[in-house]
């Protein structure tokens, strides 16, 4: 049920603003509210949940398995159990809901409030931030928590604006549906949201087909039913789960590389691991071992034994060389990888046509369907997978202007600058969390809510107790987590994929490697800099 704007502050400065209302906002909210800071949230969905309240298309679940993918306080955790290990949105919404009901979070939050800008008046020291319908609120701190996929990408098909049926990205999904049943309907894009979305139409549609440019390296999502009473019964262990999914490299507890390389062990003992990762389903085989995203002949290893299990799976040969082709289309996981249950298996269908886009490229869109070099695709619906423009996008698309007055936008124009992702030189005051920089998209989401947000409740707190009011990155530190950054990117094999982690995926976008890959090292990284005073910052 969409819940009315809360009172929007407008009288008096708060002491925080947070856009936001995703794991990363509502943590923020909550902790320095409990610190007695005045803190209100400007979210531009009708209910909380971030990511989880836009994209509503059919499949639409989370990849994270139970219970990486909640907050670890135990208030929330004791009185919720999920249905399944990999849960599904609705789910998901309804724990949004529980978390609110327990937290009591809706009360300081304006929903359906967009915001379009916020200038920093660097005389007052204050961010003045608007919205979209002409709200405006005052505050010391700003703190930008849009998530990594706030903007879609729509590419520009000559025509779409003509497609008579409906046609929606896969993040503007209606909140009440689009009907598929018994229609003709297209998937462009085969992400992980087309690939979650393209499960569903398979089984509804009367014809799917499917616009592929790039092959989806799926990962068996394994999923299963979840027994009450056994979560239940696991919850004796939860603390130790929680502390150990905050020293983890990726966020979720319990996968871990093996530590050796793939070349280091034997074909037996290799193959036992890439089964004994690719049984229990998930990201466990998206790094199985330590290697995988740095050596060339690893990362082969990994892909040959995905390989082979896919095209098991698909009956018609030429239809395997589609989806599982022999040569890798880029290396293996640095496009991210997304989990399937029957992904592969609907190609076999009757019903169900792929379109290879690279030898039968998308001419335009008509009334009646999508225009091929080789004819027109008669469709009812249009699924635009189209993905983000991820990292950067939700926080440029807001006109954010630092004590210069120059924006994020053009700051940014040509290579992102930060320190530890979460400051930017210019933008005093601005603190950016799960954003480009951080290791966001290798980071799981609750995760990093929890770990990069604790450094920012605590340099809040510091700066308080302290009586100072501005922090800054110093140019000279964003330059060195440049270079840091690029010499992530130089020691991996992340920069060969023309992934959205590059920003290959948006046509004219900067190309650089937009997340810190390797969490427990960036984790280091914050707490260094906080035990020598918030290294990297200016503190005034
Ligand atoms: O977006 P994507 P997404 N013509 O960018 C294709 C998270 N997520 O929304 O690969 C034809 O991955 C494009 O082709 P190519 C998750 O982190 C999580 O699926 O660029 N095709 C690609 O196939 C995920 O990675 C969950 O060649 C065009 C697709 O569109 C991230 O969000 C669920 C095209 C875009 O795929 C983004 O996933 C969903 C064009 N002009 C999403 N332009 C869960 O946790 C683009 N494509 C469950």
């Amino acid at each position: 049920m969409p819940k009315s704007p809360a009172a929007v502050p407008n009288e008096g400065v708060l002491d925080v603003l947070i856009i936001g209302a995703g794991f990363s906002g509502l943590y923020q909210l909550h902790e320095l509210r409990k610190r007695d800071f005045a803190v209100h949230v400007f979210e531009a969905g009708a209910e909380i949940g971030g990511i989880w309240y836009w994209n509503c298309y059919p499949g639409a679940r989370v990849d994270s398995h139970v219970p990486n993918y909640e907050y670890s306080y135990s208030q929330l955790w004791q009185e919720w159990t999920w249905s399944e290990r990999f849960p599904g949105r609705d789910e998901l919404s309804g724990y949004f809901r529980h978390v609110d009901a327990k937290l009591e979070l809706s009360r300081d939050i304006s929903f359906s409030t967009r915001v379009s800008a916020s200038h920093f008046d660097a005389d007052e020291g204050l961010w003045h931030v608007e919205t979209e319908d002409g709200r405006t609120a005052v505050a010391r701190f700003l703190i930008a928590c849009t998530g990594f996929a706030a903007k879609a990408h729509i590419p520009e098909f000559q025509g779409i604006e003509t497609f008579a049926g409906p046609c929606s990205h896969t993040a503007h999904w209606p909140q009440d549906g689009i009907d598929m049943q018994g229609r003709r309907v297209g998937v462009i894009g085969t992400g992980a949201s087309g690939v979650q979305v393209i499960q569903e139409a398979a089984r509804s549609a009367s014809k799917l087909t499917v616009f592929q440019r790039t092959p989806m390296i799926a990962l068996p999502m394994q999923q299963q039913r979840l027994d009450g009473a056994a979560q239940q019964a696991a919850k004796g262990d939860y603390a130790g789960f929680f502390s150990a999914r905050d020293a983890s490299d990726g966020g979720l507890a319990d996968i871990e590389a093996d530590s050796r390389s793939a070349l280091e062990v034997s074909p037996e003992e290799r193959s036992a691991i890439f089964e004994e990762k690719w049984q229990r389903g998930g990201f466990h085989f998206w790094f199985p071992f330590s290697d995988t995203m740095t050596d060339r002949a690893s990362n082969r290893l990994t892909y040959d034994f995905w390989r082979a299990k896919t095209r098991a799976r698909v009956k018609d040969p030429a239809l395997a060389d589609k989806l599982a082709p022999v040569e890798p289309p880029h290396p293996f996981g640095c496009k991210r990888p997304s989990l399937e249950q029957w992904y592969y298996d609907v190609f076999d269908q009757d019903n169900v046509t792929l379109v290879d886009v690279r030898e039968d490229p998308i001419e335009a869109i008509t009334a009646t369907g999508v225009q091929t070099a080789a004819g027109l695709h008669e469709l009812d619906v249009l699924v635009l997978a189209t993905g983000f423009d991820a990292g950067t996008g939700g926080l440029t698309q807001i006109d954010i202007r630092g004590s210069s007055g120059a924006s994020l936008k053009d700051v940014w124009a040509d290579g992102v600058r930060s320190h530890l992702g979460i400051g930017v030189p210019d933008f005093p005051n601005l603190l950016i969390l799960y954003g480009p920089q951080s290791p966001t998209a290798f980071w799981n989401g609750p995760t990093s809510a929890e770990v990069q947000g604790r450094w920012v409740v605590d340099c809040l707190c510091h700066m308080r107790d302290a009586n100072l009011e501005r922090i800054e990155a110093t140019p000279d530190a964003a330059e060195g987590w440049h270079e840091h950054m690029q010499s992530i990117a130089d020691e991996s094999l992340l920069q060969e994929a023309d992934s959205w982690y590059m920003g290959a995926n948006i046509p004219g976008k900067h190309r650089e490697l937009l997340f810190h890959f390797g969490v427990r090292e960036y984790v280091e990284h914050c707490e260094r800099s906080a035990a020598n005073g918030y290294a990297g910052f200016s503190l005034s």
